[in-house]
């Protein structure tokens, strides 16, 4: 986000911020009753009200007891909200608190933290400058309030959750280009200047990005019913062999949530309604190995991270790289469906003002992008303000996703912002677009 250099607005930001987040988190937890709080709804997932009481708790931790210099409210229940302690299999069977108290404990935390902001120096050192760690701490409850929402699509049981569509896809649609050029040579990756940039997207480095065409949107759910119904997921050498493995193991056979319906027609429950797979929409639900062997498939790959964040951040006219795909302004509701206001993603090839200058759509929000890469330090990184963020999850084991969702929020989504997860997991909002290297004349 754009962050004002006077103290006076950046507390005013700072307090919307945490304002947002705080009403997504009512909104995804007020829906359901004490028991639905409760309960497991996947191995996967924390119960909802862990979620709760683990955003109150980080957020005590690092601004009452961090920046204020407060005791702990109750140093008792810290290590039942450490995600380190506890594996999210685990937290059903621990002593959390109830839903009431976990609320009363939310609500006591945030009503110090606004009198603390009221009073804060933001030149006391790194930690507060530019208002930081109030921007980590808003991002963090805004990665858990995407955290719940894949809870809530795993949840069974009657719909609780509704928000308008998006609009449907521009009508110039069939004029685009199924791919663009991203020409050759270095662009800046990362980041030394975003103010609320978290860790992993530092520094600002060089990269040689050598030519290539992407996808101007992401695939589509009707491009990957061709892959379903030409039998990709059973041709072994379209398949990673530890996705073929797998692929088997899991039984894999379509995107996650989606069924056979009759005549030939796709059926998925999203948050607790079934319908039509809408073709138009990107493809969702799938895990890495899906994607890499979709791409594969389609006689191309996935995209490198590097080349994720040149189609979406470098300008060629003045060689610089921007914040998103239109610029470097804050996103808007007419550059990308970002914060839950669609529960979907718009139709492949929408958001036309949001496209970047190479005309790739899309890049920000609907769904998270796989990339072929893994998570990885950028050159120079160091681990800040804790290393349990990033630094302890690079290597092999996780692939990146990069763009955001339609469940970011924007706080917590830009050009160089960096998501990671294992290549099987599925119940994440992501899908993916494919690459080819250009024909070098
Ligand atoms: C960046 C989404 C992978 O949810 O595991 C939340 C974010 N870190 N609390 C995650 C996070 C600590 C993280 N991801
Ligand atoms: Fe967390």
């Amino acid at each position: 986000m754009t962050i004002a250099a006077d103290a006076s607005t950046l507390r005013d930001e700072i307090a919307a911020r945490l304002g947002t987040a705080r009403k997504r988190t009512h909104g995804l937890t007020n829906c359901v009753d004490e028991a639905d709080l409760i309960r497991q709804h996947s191995p996967l997932m924390s119960p909802l009200v862990w979620d709760l009481a683990h955003v109150a708790n980080q957020e005590e931790l690092w601004l009452l007891r961090g920046v204020g210099g407060r005791d702990p409210m109750h140093p008792e229940i810290d290590p039942l909200y450490d995600a380190f302690e506890h594996p999210r299999a685990k937290r059903p069977s621990l002593p959390l608190l109830p839903p009431e108290e976990a609320r009363s404990y939310a609500h006591e935390v945030r009503g110090r933290v606004l009198d603390l902001l009221e009073r804060v120096s933001f030149s006391t050192g790194r930690l507060v400058e530019h208002g930081f760690v109030f921007g980590m701490i808003a991002q963090h409850e805004q990665q858990h309030d995407e955290t719940m929402l894949a809870t809530h699509q795993l949840r069974k049981g009657s719909p609780v959750l509704s928000a308008p569509p998006p609009d449907p896809a521009p009508a110039e649609l069939l004029g685009l280009p199924a791919e663009v050029l991203v020409p050759g040579g270095t662009f800046t990756m990362g980041t030394s200047t975003e103010p609320w940039a978290l860790d992993n997207e530092r520094p600002a480095h060089p990269v040689d990005v050598p030519p290539f065409h992407l996808d101007v949107t992401p695939v589509s759910n009707a491009a990957y019913i061709e892959f379903i119904a030409d039998g990709g997921y059973d041709e072994q050498r379209l398949w990673n062999p530890a996705g073929w493995e797998y692929r088997q193991k899991a039984k894999l056979t379509a995107p996650l949530f989606w069924e056979r319906g009759g005549a030939g027609q796709w059926l998925r429950r999203r948050f607790g309604v079934t319908e039509p797979v809408p073709a138009a929409e990107p493809v969702m639900h799938v895990c890495w190995y899906e994607a890499d062997a979709y791409a594969r498939w389609a006689g191309r790959r996935l995209p490198s991270e590097a080349e994720w964040e040149k189609a979406t951040r470098f300008d060629p006219r003045s060689g610089r790289s921007r914040r998103y795909p239109w610029g470097d302004a804050d996103p808007t509701a007419a550059l990308a469906n970002l914060g839950q206001r669609h529960l979907r993603p718009a139709p492949a090839g929408s958001y036309p003002q949001g496209a970047a200058p190479s005309g790739a759509r899309q890049l920000i929000g609907d769904v998270w992008e796989w990339t072929a890469s893994d998570f990885l330090p950028y050159p120079g990184f160091v681990a800040y303000p804790y290393p349990e963020y990033s630094e302890v999850f690079f290597g092999p084991e996780y692939k990146v996703l990069r763009g955001g969702a339609f469940s970011a929020d924007p706080v917590a989504c830009r050009g160089t912002f960096r998501n990671w997860d294992y290549p099987i997991r599925r119940q994440i909002f992501a899908g993916f677009r494919t690459a080819r290297d250009a024909d070098l004349a």
